[in-house]
């Protein structure tokens, strides 16, 4: 049976942890450096589903200012939108909306589909210097139609299962849509 490809994005403020979420899965390490990501980084992830393969190919898309222009290039096509705040800094919560709404502007209205994603409270191993409640994360995400998990890339809690959220959402909207 020939697989399913699927694209995912990564977004959110500089320095949440985006690509250490992605690190962390791909290779269970982790960093405790921030080298800021250069536009964008590319990556694969492959499930095997009982229905068949699936190809995730994930965007991890730096969050840093510079590359605004440039990261809209990066959103087209995407069928799963993963979207990251720090839970220790409320400044990366505050980012969520507009940058949700440019997103779905760049990537729903245009090309009229439906997309799934979630919001990832990151840095859950220091959930006892979270600013933004758990109550607060389950009502943003509840607003704005995506799944709520909370993640540290640090412990690999939850990572593994955001993840394969991503893949069995992506291949359950698109599935959906055909019938
Ligand atoms: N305590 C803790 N620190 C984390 C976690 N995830 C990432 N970090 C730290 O946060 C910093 C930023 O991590 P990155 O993964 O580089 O952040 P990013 O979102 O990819 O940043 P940009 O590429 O600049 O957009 C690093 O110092 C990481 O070690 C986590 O779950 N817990
Ligand atoms: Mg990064």
């Amino acid at each position: 049976m020939a697989a399913e490809l699927y694209k995912t994005i990564i977004v959110g403020a500089p320095s949440v942890g985006k690509s250490s979420l992605v690190r962390r899965y791909q290779t269970n390490e982790f960093r405790e450096d921030h080298t800021a990501t250069v536009a964008a980084d590319l990556s694969a992830i492959v499930f095997n589903f009982p229905e068949g393969k699936v190809v995730l190919t994930i965007v991890d898309v730096g969050g840093q200012e510079t590359f605004a222009g440039l990261r809209n290039r990066f959103y087209e096509g995407a069928h799963h939108l993963i979207m990251v705040y720090d839970m220790t800094n409320k400044e990366t919560f505050k980012r969520i909306t507009p940058l949700y709404e440019a997103l779905t502007e760049k990537i729903c209205i245009q090309r009229d589909k439906f997309l799934s994603g979630s919001l990832v409270a990151n840095k859950a191993d220091l959930k006892n210097e979270a600013v933004i409640s758990e109550q607060e994360g389950h009502s943003l995400a509840n607003l704005l139609q995506l799944e709520y998990f909370e993640t540290s890339a640090r412990t690999g809690y939850n990572v593994s299962e955001m993840f394969l959220h991503a893949a069995a959402e992506s291949r359950r909207v698109r599935h959906a849509a055909k019938v």
